[in-house]
C-alpha cells in the first residue's frame, strides 16, 4: 500500500492511497502524517483505516500515471547519512584524494566508526517531487545524482514510511575540502522525494529494496546502475537513533540512507538529462536536469 499527493482539476492537493493493483482511493485526511495520527488516536494502523476507506468507497477512474503528482510529504526537513555503503565510500575517497584508491581517508574512519555520518541536506522550499525539475550549480564540474532509500519518520523516530531520494551532490566541491559539504549538497532543488510513500507496516524487509538508477541524455541511456538495500553497512533504526539523539526532529521528517550506486568518475550531470530512480514496490521518482543562472553577488 502507498500513498501519494496529487493536484485535481481545481488544482486542490488531494491525498490518495495507491493499492498494489494500481486502484487510486482518495482519503479524508490533508497530508500523510494526519493519517499517520489519526490512524494512532483511533488505536488502528494506517494501512487498516486505509482498508476501512476502501470498504465503504470507489477508486477513481484515473491511472495513477496520469495524476499530477506532488511530493508526498511536504517534509519539513530532509537529513541524510553517508557513506553507509562501500560504493559511496570507495567514490569518497576517490575525489578526496585525486584518484589515489589506495590512500586511507576520513571516509575509511567513518565507514567502520560506531557513530555514522548524519548531515542535514534540505527543507520543504528546497525539495521538489516527481517529474519536476531539480537543478545543478553554477559553480562545479561533476555533479551526479545519489539514489537513496529514505525513511519517513515521526517526532520520536518511529519509521512509518519509505519513500525514494535523491541526494543531488557536487563531488568536485566536497573533494576539494570536506569542510566544503553543505555547498556540496544544498541550493536551489537539490533534493527530490517521491513518487510515493509506501507504508512501514507492508513491507516485509527493508532491507531487500532493488534500487536502479538510469540518467538519459538526448533520448539515450548514458548511466545505469543497481544495488540493494541489503548492501547497507548500519541498520535504518542505528541511523534514527544518532539523528533523533538530543535532537528536535518534526512529523515527516525524511532520513535519506546513503548511495549505492555512483556514476562513472568521468560524468557529470548537464542540463536537460532526465534521471530515472525506481525502488521496487515504491515506483519510479523522475526528474529532469536543469541550470540555473548564477545569482551570486559579484565578490
Ligand atoms: O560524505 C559525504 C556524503 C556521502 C553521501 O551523501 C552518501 O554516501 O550518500
Ligand atoms: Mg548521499
Amino acid at each position: 500500500m502507498r500513498i501519494i499527493r496529487f493536484l485535481n482539476e481545481k488544482l486542490i492537493p488531494i491525498l490518495a492511497a495507491l493499492t498494489d493493483d494500481s486502484k487510486v482511493y482518495v482519503l479524508p485526511q490533508q497530508d500523510f502524517m494526519e493519517l499517520v495520527n489519526q490512524a494512532e488516536e483511533l488505536n488502528t494502523t494506517p494501512r487498516a483505516f486505509i482498508e476501512g476507506v476502501i470498504a465503504v468507497s470507489n477508486p477513481l477512474d484515473v491511472n495513477a500515471e496520469e495524476l499530477q503528482l506532488l511530493v508526498p510529504i511536504e517534509a519539513p526537513e530532509v537529513w541524510a547519512s553517508g557513506v553507509t555503503y562501500e560504493r559511496s565510500r570507495d567514490a569518497r575517497n576517490y575525489e578526496a584524494t585525486a584518484g589515489k584508491l589506495d590512500a586511507t581517508t576520513f571516509y575509511d574512519k567513518v565507514y567502520d566508526a560506531v557513530r555514522p555520518e548524519i548531515f542535514f541536506k534540505s527543507t520543504a522550499a528546497r525539495t521538489v517531487g516527481t517529474n519536476q525539475d531539480l537543478y545543478i550549480r553554477s559553480d562545479s564540474n561533476w555533479q551526479i545524482p545519489e539514489p537513496e532509500l529514505g525513511l519517513v519518520i515521526t517526532k520520536t523516530g518511529k519509521i512509518v514510511g519509505y519513500t525514494i531520494g535523491n541526494d543531488m551532490s557536487c563531488r568536485d566541491i566536497e573533494g576539494e575540502n570536506p569542510l566544503y559539504l553543505p555547498q556540496a549538497k544544498i541550493w536551489r532543488r537539490s533534493c527530490s522525494i517521491g513518487p510515493s510513500i509506501r507504508l512501514a507496516e507492508t513491507v516485509e524487509n527493508p532491507y531487500d529494496f532493488q534500487i536502479t538508477c538510469r540518467i538519459y541524455r538526448d533520448g539515450k541511456r548514458v548511466v545505469e546502475g543497481t544495488a540493494n538495500t541489503n548492501q547497507l553497512k548500519r541498520k535504518f533504526k542505528e541511523l534514527v537513533s544518532y539523528l533523533v539523539l538530543d535532537n528536535e526532529i518534526f512529523d515527516g521528517t525524511v532520513l535519506l540512507t546513503g548511495t549505492c550506486i555512483v556514476p562513472p568518475n568521468e560524468f557529470t550531470l548537464k542540463n536537460n538529462d532526465l534521471i530515472e530512480i525506481e525502488i521496487n514496490g515504491i515506483g519510479i521518482l523522475k526528474n529532469p536536469v536543469k541550470s540555473q543562472v548564477s545569482q551570486s553577488v559579484a565578490v
